[in-house]
């Protein structure tokens, strides 16, 4: 496994945890998990106002957010379809990185072009906070920016790359995060450029000790 930094409390990073070969399999994985469940413009709750990122979502559950509200659901909002199951290499990555947590429900997966955004926010649409938040980033690097659990608390940025994977436990769960930019070519993963970020989550509680360690 490569080398992790530990950027903030319960917050640890791996550069380049995915090889070449890995990233190119689940950037094909993704490309299926595509057109079964084609991306969709979230729209921010009351305001309908529309996000810059593009989604869709695997698993047993995917995260919406239309003008009614934020939520987890078991169907594609436009299609009514189940969800496509997540990616091997993504549930692989959640065993070896989330470990000791209960099986990931929800895979969102976040689509980025060279303009897409998003603006600092926590997650916390999950009934349950005590497994980690996996991230999984592929394609052009961001510049992402991750603070404390109030609002004003100060920031810091950093990179993620192509490969990068990123866990969000302990007090970092419930950080204040978001993407401030897209580094444009910066990776020759995805054509014609942009980002992929996947993040991974529990969204019910588990069962036994599944949230120890
Ligand atoms: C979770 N995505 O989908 S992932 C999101 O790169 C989201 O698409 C961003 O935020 C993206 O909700 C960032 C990495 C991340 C960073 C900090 C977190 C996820 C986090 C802190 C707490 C919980
Ligand atoms: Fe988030």
């Amino acid at each position: 496994m490569s080398a992790s930094i530990e950027i903030a409390p319960g917050a640890v990073h791996y550069p380049a945890y995915l090889d070449r070969v890995a990233q190119e399999a689940l950037r094909d994985d993704l490309r299926e998990i595509v057109r079964a469940a084609p991306l969709f413009q979230p729209r921010m709750p009351r305001t309908g106002k529309a996000f810059s990122v593009r989604m869709t979502n695997c698993g047993p559950l995917g995260w919406v957010s239309d003008i009614d509200g934020y939520r987890y659901q078991p169907q594609h909002p436009e299609t009514g379809a189940p969800w496509p199951d997540m990616p091997r290499i993504a549930l692989r990555a959640w065993a070896e990185l989330a470990t000791g947590a209960p099986p990931p429900q929800a895979c969102l997966v976040n689509f980025y072009d060279a303009t897409a955004r998003m603006g600092l926010h926590q997650d916390r649409d999950e009934q349950d906070f005590s497994a980690p938040v996996l991230s999984l980033s592929l394609g052009d690097t961001c510049l992402f920016r991750i603070g404390g659990t109030e609002r004003g608390a100060p920031t810091r940025s950093f990179r993620l790359n192509s490969g990068d994977a990123l866990v969000l436990g302990g007090p970092s769960r419930l950080a204040f995060h978001g993407v401030d930019r897209i580094i444009t070519a910066t990776s020759t993963l995805l054509s014609p450029g942009g980002r992929i970020n996947l993040t991974l989550r529990r969204v019910t509680p588990g069962h036994g000790a599944a949230s120890a360690a």
